[in-house]
């Protein structure tokens, strides 16, 4: 189909879908649940009401880039779960392709896993922020000749903070809370919730999150004590949330906001350096999953678009 696209400053194929993530309007619901995790998101999905006709939800499209979208309804209300893989880089086709294709207020909760920066967030629990940062590796730093020879001595750029949207955070952080508690008070080896601190997203898994590899000239020793300097309250580390809240915040369209929230489950507690067993996971996973639907149809949007691209009451 690559013959038919014609701008090369937003690419569409012949049918008008976005170029990355291969839908067009009418395919993707206002409220979006985004994982990284296809399976995950295939998972999720079963949650989802089936047509009576097909037996399954309305809509489902795997992209040759790797993005994952199934557009149905969860009790009653438009939703679409969207898999999108990992990293800043993804977060940004997916935000703004998906902005592209649909109107009116886009809210977008994510569920995702992250490392801990917290004794306070052990792995099996969840982490419900209430906004985030990145952090950069700076090429120059490693520049032979470096462009911007005055920031040379710098290996890790931070960037400020950006904020979640308040109210859809409060309703997320309280569904998982509710979510969880039976499970926990059961003793199982899952929660707690933590909710009010930040997320930091590296630009890789590794250097950028201050893994120590010895094979690679990183500089990163004193990475993660220069993150608990810079942001005491840190208590999650990952790769796609603070993004999501940085676009969200620069969507310029008024009559085109963008509300996100993020919650992630420790997987990796970099404190006490354990990762998460997979029999947490198959506790934990079906319990948020649910969570994140349940909290996404309760946030508050006007004019909702069904998913068949007709406004839906
Ligand atoms: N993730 C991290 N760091 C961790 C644990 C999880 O980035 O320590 C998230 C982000 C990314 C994927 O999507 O999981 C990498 O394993």
């Amino acid at each position: 189909m690559k013959e038919s696209i014609s701008n090369a400053n937003f690419p569409r194929d012949a049918e008008d879908r976005v170029y990355h993530i291969s839908v067009k309007t009418g395919d993707v619901a206002n409220r979006v649940l985004t994982v990284g995790d296809h399976v995950r998101g295939r998972r999720i999905a079963k949650l989802l009401d089936t047509e009576e006709e097909t037996g399954h939800p309305i809509f489902e499209k795997q992209s040759q880039r790797g993005f994952l979208t199934i557009t149905g309804r969860y009790k009653g209300v438009p939703v679409s779960i969207m898999a999108i893989g990992m990293g800043n880089c993804m977060m940004d086709f997916f935000v703004r392709e998906t902005r592209a294709s649909v109107d009116g207020t886009l809210a977008i909760i994510r569920f995702g896993s992250c490392g801990s920066l917290t004794t306070s967030a052990p792995a099996g629990s969840v982490v419900v922020p209430r906004g985030g940062y990145c952090i950069r590796r700076n090429l120059d730093h490693f520049a032979e000749e470096p462009i911007y020879p005055q920031l040379k001595d710098i290996p890790y750029f931070f960037s400020g903070s950006f904020k979640a949207d308040d109210g859809m955070t409060q309703i997320l952080a309280q569904t998982v809370e509710n979510a969880l508690a039976p499970a926990i008070e059961q003793g199982k080896p899952v929660g707690p919730v933590l909710t009010g601190g930040l997320n930091a997203d590296g630009c890789s898994f590794y250097s950028s999150q201050g893994r120590q590899d010895p094979v690679f000239w990183d500089d990163n020793e004193e990475l993660v004590e220069e993150i608990n300097t810079k942001f005491p309250d840190t208590h999650s580390i990952e790769m796609e949330t603070s993004m999501l809240f940085h676009l969200a915040q620069c969507a310029r369209d008024s009559t085109k906001p963008i509300k996100a929230a993020g919650c992630m489950q420790v997987f990796a507690d970099r404190v006490g350096n354990s990762f998460i067993r997979p029999e947490q996971v198959d506790i934990l996973e079906p319990l948020v999953g649910k969570a994140c639907l349940d909290a996404l149809i309760k946030v508050n949007i006007e004019n909702e678009m069904d998913v068949a691209g007709t406004v839906w009451e």
